[in-house]
């Protein structure tokens, strides 16, 4: 449902209690900031909508996750970082990188795997990254983010910086072995780093409580010493707060672990028809949508009206649709730059041969005169 409905039947099925004018909550935002949460919690939204289209379209290959239901945080966390700050994230990452400032353009690309995509087209869904935003990824594997963040961090520190870094993470990816690994020498060492985990309830099809023994996930912190603090994901504001606490204590040397719940609207990728959820659990995330919930809250604070709903929804679709024109312009990367990335300085070897290329010259056929072939096992 888009915004500006879900607000009109939102407030049409309330109470008139809820119905008067509420006065802004305490936090630090302010009414331009809130604004601009809601305006990119709907871009995001429109952009994942769009995104999902585009693979049943074939324009999109691999693998590919969204955020959806995670706008709020995404906004929140995002806003309360500096140019400077450096982010990590794993697979489900379009929306971070939109709001780190990367052009949705060079994002639906990316997807596109066209050469003007944020990774030049090689990383696809899964794997963006851009060092002039300090956007350092993208990952696939879960959890293969955290140590490297860690490192990144380290790095900071030995270098007398004031710069932090946010990891972002799944729910599922507190049970990884290299999570625990990774707090725990952040620690030790007061590393500027606030480790942010998304909690959505599920890692694939599997709940917190199901895989986690203590489910309140924050509370894992206490095993390092680490502060730490859950807050509801669905809004923008209280994100944006605890992220600047988490901040706040990460500059000064005390690494945080913040835990934000909210929920995924649709399957783990968009092939997952999540199956595994009953009806009831699908509705009640679809009532707690964050964009929708937003909208009505700086509705009722008078932030908002039904036409400004509309108009940045207009704006939102009118962006992704540039979006869309740009990455089905842009051309394919060229073949032979394959391996072009794969390290951060050329290495002369043999696997950046193209593909089907021999890596070895083929070893001798039993019986062929072939007094240099190298016989394995040989005597040395
Ligand atoms: C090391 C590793 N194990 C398993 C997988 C397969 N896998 C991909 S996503 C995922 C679930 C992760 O859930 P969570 O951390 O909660 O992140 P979410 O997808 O909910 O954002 C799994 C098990 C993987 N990619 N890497
Ligand atoms: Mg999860």
């Amino acid at each position: 449902m888009p915004p500006n409905a879900a607000a009109r039947s939102a407030r049409a099925t309330s109470t008139s209690t809820a119905r008067r004018r509420r006065p802004a909550p305490d936090t630090t935002v302010s009414s331009a900031e809130a604004l601009g949460f809601y305006r990119q919690m709907v871009l995001i939204r429109r952009f994942e909508e769009r995104a999902a289209r585009a693979y049943t379209e074939a324009k999109v290959g691999g693998y590919c996750h969204l955020n959806l239901g995670e706008e709020a945080t995404v906004a929140g966390l995002m806003a309360s970082l500096d140019e400077t700050d450096y982010v990590y994230t794993n697979y489900r990452e379009h929306g971070y990188a939109i709001a780190r400032g990367i052009e949705p353009g060079r994002v639906m690309a990316e997807l596109y795997g066209r050469s003007d995509g944020v990774s030049r087209g090689w990383g696809g869904s899964m794997h963006m990254f851009d060092v002039a935003s300090r956007f350092m990824g993208g990952y696939g594997i879960v959890g293969g983010q955290v140590p490297l963040a860690t490192g990144t961090a380290l790095a900071i520190d030995y270098r007398g910086g004031r710069e932090a870094v946010v990891c972002v993470m799944g729910d599922g990816t507190t049970n990884i072995g290299a999570f625990h690994e990774s707090l725990n020498i952040a620690a030790l060492w007061s590393l500027p780093i606030v480790y942010v985990v998304i909690n959505n309830g599920l890692g694939m099809g599997t709940t917190v409580e199901q895989s986690s023994a203590e489910p309140e996930l924050h509370k894992r912190a206490a095993s390092y010493r680490m502060a730490s603090a859950r807050v509801d994901g669905n809004d923008p504001e209280a994100v944006y707060d605890a992220a600047r606490t988490a901040l706040a204590g990460a500059r000064s040397g005390k690494p945080y672990l913040l835990e934000t719940v909210s929920g995924r609207l649709k399957g783990h990728s968009v092939v997952d028809p999540a199956t595994y959820r009953t009806k009831e659990e699908a509705a009640a995330l679809k009532a707690a949508d964050p964009v929708a919930a937003y909208a009505v809250t700086l509705h009722d604070r008078g932030l908002l009206t039904d036409e400004s709903i509309a108009e940045i929804d207009a704006d939102a679709m009118s962006a992704v649709a540039r979006a869309v024109e740009f990455a089905d312009a842009s051309p394919h990367p060229d073949v032979s730059t394959l391996f072009d990335y794969t390290y951060a300085t050329p290495v002369p070897n043999d696997s950046r041969r193209l593909p089907g290329a021999a890596l070895y010259p083929a070893p001798p056929r039993p019986g062929a005169e072939d007094a240099g072939a190298v016989r394995i096992g040989a005597a040395r």
